[in-house]
């Protein structure tokens, strides 16, 4: 009984964890890991290096903790954003506004993802203003 129970409060912990990560997704460049420096530090931060594969950011705030993750935005990492979509409350999706050339691209990955998860809320962050 003992067991079942732990593995229980295991449970409930991962799913709860799980619910409370706040997905940041965009196109590589766009500036994903940048904002999250930004949030985590309350000023501004540019990001040096691109992220390959996942960042996971844990702000604590008044109360409550923040839990970002991040998914790299470059083609091969993209195939992981419809696996840990379900998981997210909120979908932070990150635009760089001053590259014209790729917004179409953009456009066209953040539909393909609501038409996903067409009940996700969403914030788009224009970057680069
Ligand atoms: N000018 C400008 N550059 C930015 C801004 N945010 C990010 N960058 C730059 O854009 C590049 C990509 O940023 P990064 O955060 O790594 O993008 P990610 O691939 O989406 O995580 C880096 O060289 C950053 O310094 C911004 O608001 N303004
Ligand atoms: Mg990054």
């Amino acid at each position: 009984v003992g067991v079942v129970f732990l593995e229980l409060v295991e449970y409930v912990r991962v799913a709860w964890e799980k619910s409370n990560q706040i997905l940041v997704l965009g196109l590589d460049g766009a500036g994903k890991t940048s904002v999250l420096q930004s949030l985590a530090s309350n000023r501004v931060q540019h990001s040096v290096a691109p992220t390959q594969g996942f960042n996971e950011v844990c702000i604590h705030t008044e109360g409550s903790q923040l839990e970002f993750l991040e998914i790299g935005g470059s083609e091969p990492f993209r195939s992981y954003w419809d696996k840990y979509l379900p998981n997210g409350w909120l979908l932070i999706f990150v635009v760089d506004s001053a590259d014209h050339e790729r917004l179409p691209e953009a456009k066209k990955c953040l539909h393909q993802l609501l038409e996903q998860n067409p009940r996700l809320p969403l914030v788009v962050f224009a970057n680069k203003q």
